[in-house]
C-alpha cells in the first residue's frame, strides 16, 4: 500500500528561517510554497530526492496561529517531526483498507494537500505515537 516516504513534516517558529537552514546546510531546493488555511499552516516542499514511485521532500510548516494543531504542537514539543507523509496510489482505497483494520482515521475522506495531492491523516495513538499522512500526488 505505501509506495514511498512522500515528505516528512516538520514543525518550526520561523519558516523562512528553516528554508534558509535546509537550503544553506543540505543543498535543498524550495519547489513549491503554499498557505492552506484549512490546515492553519505556512508550509515550503523542498525536493529531497526522486525514486521509481516518485519524489520525495522535506516539508516545513509554520503556522497561522498559535490556535491550529500545529500551533498546539510547537506549544506543547517545540520544534521537531510532526508528521510523517507516504505516497499511495489512491488515498480513499487506502483508507478504507487502513480503517477496515480498526486505525483511527483523522480524516474519512481526502482532503487537500500541498502541490494538489490528495491527503488524509490517521491517528498517531494508533500508528505507535506517529502522526501518518497518505498521499495521492495530482496527476501531472
Ligand atoms: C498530537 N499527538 C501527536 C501529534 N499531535 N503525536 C504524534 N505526533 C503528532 N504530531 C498526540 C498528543 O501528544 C496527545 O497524546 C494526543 O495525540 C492528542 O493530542 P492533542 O495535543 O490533545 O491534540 P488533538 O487531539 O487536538 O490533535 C491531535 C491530532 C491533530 C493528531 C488529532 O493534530 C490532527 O488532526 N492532525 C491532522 C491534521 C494536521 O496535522 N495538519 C497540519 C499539517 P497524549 O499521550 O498526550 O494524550 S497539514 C499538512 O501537512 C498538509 C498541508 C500536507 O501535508 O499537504
Amino acid at each position: 500500500m505505501l509506495l514511498r516516504i512522500d515528505h516528512v513534516g516538520i514543525a518550526c517558529h520561523d519558516l523562512e528561517e528553516k528554508i534558509e537552514f535546509y537550503e544553506s546546510t543540505f543543498g535543498l531546493t524550495v519547489v513549491s510554497r503554499e498557505i492552506n488555511e484549512e490546515q492553519g499552516v505556512r508550509e515550503a516542499m523542498l525536493h529531497v530526492a526522486d525514486g521509481a514511485q516518485g519524489a520525495s521532500y522535506v516539508q516545513l510548516m509554520e503556522p497561522l496561529h498559535p490556535d491550529t494543531v500545529v500551533g498546539k504542537f510547537l506549544a506543547k514539543r517545540g520544534e521537531g517531526v510532526h508528521h510523517i507523509g507516504y505516497g499511495v496510489a489512491d488515498v480513499a482505497k487506502a483508507l478504507e483498507e487502513v480503517g477496515a483494520k480498526g486505525v483511527r482515521l483523522i480524516d474519512e475522506r481526502p482532503r487537500h494537500g500541498s502541490m494538489g495531492a490528495s491527503i488524509a491523516f490517521l491517528h498517531p495513538k494508533d500508528v505507535g505515537g506517529v502522526l501518518t499522512e497518505l498521499v495521492q500526488t495530482a496527476r501531472r
